[in-house]
């Protein structure tokens, strides 16, 4: 029997669309048929290669498509038999429907609140009461409204419990593997572990935010030095969107990284993109994302000039928005 590969996003949403796919899908090749592969978007077209030996099926699921990725689907795409693209991430739109056009590529985009409701949704799944829990649960990982409170607890020992360590492929499968066996995610033990330990650091974070925070235009900007990006990976961006919700303010958070700046931004509006897209369209980097939600990766600078520069862009996208306001 042929293998099948399936490569998501490494985080909540992800994890629950990649259960979804399978139990819906491919359970009869489950475990031994499947490659799982967790990643993030940036990485995505060097972790995809672990599929890429005898395949059946090739699936890519909630991960904003950069051009790489584009590319090694293509590539995927004659030798495979299928591939398979679910997709909500708006800077993945043009990429997607680029790739749809090849015989055997069968994919779905779509602006949706999770990877997880645009399979319901779209894929037409007939959903048991656990499964639409767990796709609400995806809502709200995503920024959606928590309308349920179990649902939101879920959510956030979830987001909590991968944040720690988003590279830890071995635990995104453990989460996986629960879902398939229909078993409560909010009493397991290392899911709760491994949550309280994340909450402690990110209430630390949140605190050293507060202090650090300048103001620009309406926006709160904070920075991070590369030792404080190491103590606090995973929780960055989960940070950014508490931050944002605590102080009702647009946050845009830079830090240093291995090489490299990060910039995550958290908007009430779609400014979020657009800022991201600005910020790689002047430095030649990359971003991605949602309109409320997005980030962008450039070269490596010194934190001030970074500063500088998405100081410069956040004023020049907000002046492009409300051309008559002055600031
Ligand atoms: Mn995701």
């Amino acid at each position: 029997m042929k293998d099948s590969g399936v490569i998501c996003h490494g985080d909540c949403d992800g994890v629950i669309s990649a259960y979804l796919y399978v139990k819906h899908y491919l359970l009869d090749s489950w475990p031994n048929h499947i490659t799982l592969v967790f990643t993030q978007p940036w990485r995505a077209h060097l972790d995809a290669r672990k599929i890429e030996k005898e395949l059946r099926e090739g699936v890519f699921l909630d991960l904003a498509i950069s051009g790489e990725l584009a590319g090694f689907i293509r590539r995927l795409a004659s030798k495979a038999e299928r591939i398979v693209i679910i997709d909500h991430h708006k800077s993945s739109a043009e990429l997607v429907k680029d790739l749809s056009s090849i015989p055997n590529v069968k994919a779905v985009w779509r602006k949706a609140p999770s990877c997880p409701r645009l399979m319901i949704n779209d894929l037409k799944l007939a959903v048991n009461p656990y499964e639409k829990f767990l796709v609400d649960v995806a809502d709200i990982c995503e920024g959606g409204e928590a309308k349920n409170s179990e649902a939101a607890k879920v959510a956030d020992l979830i987001k909590l419990s991968i944040a720690r360590d988003p590279g830890d492929i071995d635990y995104l499968t453990y989460l996986v593997k629960v879902m398939l066996e229909g078993k409560e995610l909010h009493t397991d033990p290392e899911v709760t572990e491994r949550a309280k330990i994340a909450k402690f650091l990110l209430h630390r974070l949140l605190k050293l935010m507060g202090e650090r925070s300048l103001e620009v235009g309406l926006m709160k900007v904070i920075t991070l030095s590369l030792p404080e990006s190491r103590i606090y990976a995973g929780l960055l961006g989960i940070a950014a969107t508490e931050f944002a919700r605590i102080t009702h303010k647009d946050v845009a958070l830079i830090r240093r990284e291995e090489g490299k700046v990060v910039v995550t931004i958290r908007t009430l509006d779609d400014k979020a993109y657009r800022i991201c897209e600005e910020l790689a369209k002047r430095t030649g980097g990359k971003f991605g994302g949602h309109a409320e939600a997005a980030s962008a990766t450039l070269q490596d600078m010194e934190l001030d000039k970074a500063v500088e520069l998405v100081s410069e862009v956040i004023r020049y996208v907000s002046r492009k928005q409300h051309p008559r306001r002055m600031r």
